[in-house]
């Protein structure tokens, strides 16, 4: 299933005189909308391809139909999505989930949709068929050799793809850690992991970065052996230049300010990524903005402030990555949906005059600071968004067409009913 071009221009026709009426308002009021509507048009979101099926949770999983059955269909679903809204210009994926069986043809059939592959993901959280050693006592942090040697091998597999398919990143998230008080020597837990890591980081091509993304809980519950940006941090300056810090919305404990957290680690040079998702408990994988969209604003308010103090360019320094799947949704559609959200808060986060807010806080007038922020956060972005698209040849409602286009039923007959994509 694709969508055709002249589809596209079809809709945006129909669209066309209100969506002028309303991006000539928002305009009107921004002084340098070129220079925005350039970033927004460059800034690209990974879309992980574990998210294109329904996710599930240990008590059930409900597909919905129409699911990619292959490595081939995630591009596919990939493709259109970046068709829809020219912004999910990558895909990121998970092995042994998505092994490429010919790399070669995977990275040429990627490239037809002019899509790129962003981080490679490991995995030593599951054990897979045939597989030596159990990770049921963590990966590298293992008391035993040998369990730490099969984690280590299986990273530099993943690695060796990414190489193939011309990805430039190793995501290395651990389930490692322990359940219950005594289990762990944390200390030598710790040293174990980062041998390991070493190791792993002494395979990365020259190119190539590591993102240590972090995680406060689950599916450990007493200690996460990369339990938060600390830790993280600790091990990313232990291994070296290559090594960074991954930074996923629902991996903290509640409350905790992200937002201080990416300006910090963007101070020390040490923020590496993003996996952009919402959750009002944690890790609920949930679209992004559709719980705490203020806190993303604030988020994207210090992203961009301190890659401009250092100057970093906003499209390719990072890495942006979505990492969310659920229950309710059509994948494809809440996929539509994050990616939105992330360019609305994008391009708020442009919005915000910088000068005024620093004199703000020089004056300590926290309530001049609040104005400045909160009235940015209320200021409506769709117009902005919605011009970035068309000028990048995309649709100006992206999700009203993929619903009048019926892609989810094309796909249910091209698929079947019953398919359950490849993932958590
Ligand atoms: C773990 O919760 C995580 O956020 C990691 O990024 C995994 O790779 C991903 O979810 C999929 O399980
Ligand atoms: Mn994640
Ligand atoms: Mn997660």
């Amino acid at each position: 299933m694709q969508i055709e071009k002249y589809k596209i221009d079809e809709h945006n026709q129909s669209m066309l005189k209100e969506h002028r009426r309303r991006f000539d308002f928002i305009a009107a009021g921004v002084s340098d909308a070129e220079a925005i509507l350039k970033k927004l048009i460059d800034f690209q979101v990974a879309i992980p391809s574990w998210a294109l099926g329904t996710g599930g949770t240990r008590f059930g999983r409900f597909s919905g139909g129409g699911e990619p059955r292959s490595l081939e269909e995630k591009i596919e679903d990939v493709g259109l999505l970046h068709a829809l809204n020219r912004s999910s210009g990558a895909i990121s994926l998970h092995i042994p989930w998505d092994i490429p069986g010919n790399p070669a043809a995977i990275k040429a059939l990627a490239a037809q949709f002019g899509l790129r592959f962003d981080a490679m993901n490991s995995n030593t959280f599951q054990d897979q068929p045939g597989q030596q050693y159990t990770y049921k006592y963590g990966s590298l942090q293992n008391v035993k050799k040998e369990v730490r040697r099969q984690a280590i091998d299986h990273n530099i597999e993943v690695i060796n793809y990414g190489k193939q398919l011309g990805s430039d990143s190793l995501t290395v998230w651990l389930s490692d850690g322990s359940c219950f008080p005594g289990q762990l020597n944390f200390r030598q837990a710790f040293q174990h992991t980062l041998e390991g890591l070493q190791e792993i980081y002494a395979a990365l091509p020259g190119n190539w970065k590591m993102f240590v993304e972090y995680k406060a809980f689950e599916p450990n519950f007493y200690s996460m052996t990369v339990g938060d940006w600390g830790q993280s941090l600790l091990y990313a300056s232990k291994l070296g230049p290559k090594a960074y810090t991954l930074v996923d919305l629902g991996h903290h404990l509640p409350n905790a300010n992200i937002e201080q957290i990416v300006a910090l680690l963007l101070m020390e040079g040490k923020l590496g990524g993003f996996h952009f998702n919402d959750s009002k408990y944690g890790d609920d994988d949930l679209t992004v903005g559709s719980i705490k969209p203020y806190q993303l604003f604030l988020i994207f308010n210090e992203l961009v402030e301190g890659m401009d103090a250092r100057g970093m360019d906003h499209a390719r320094d990072l890495g942006w990555m979505i990492d969310a799947s659920h229950n309710v949704k059509d994948p494809l559609e809440d996929l539509l949906q994050s990616v939105e959200a992330i360019m609305l808060t994008y391009a708020q986060a442009l919005l915000i005059d910088r000068k005024k807010l620093v004199a703000t806080q020089l004056a300590n007038d926290a309530v001049a600071a609040q104005e400045i922020l909160q009235n940015t956060f209320r200021t409506d972005t769709r117009a902005l968004v919605a011009e970035a698209r068309l000028r990048a040849g995309a649709a100006l409602d992206p999700l009203a067409l993929y619903r009048n286009e019926r892609v989810r039923e094309h796909l249910v007959k091209e698929r079947g009913a019953g398919t359950v994509a490849t993932g958590l």
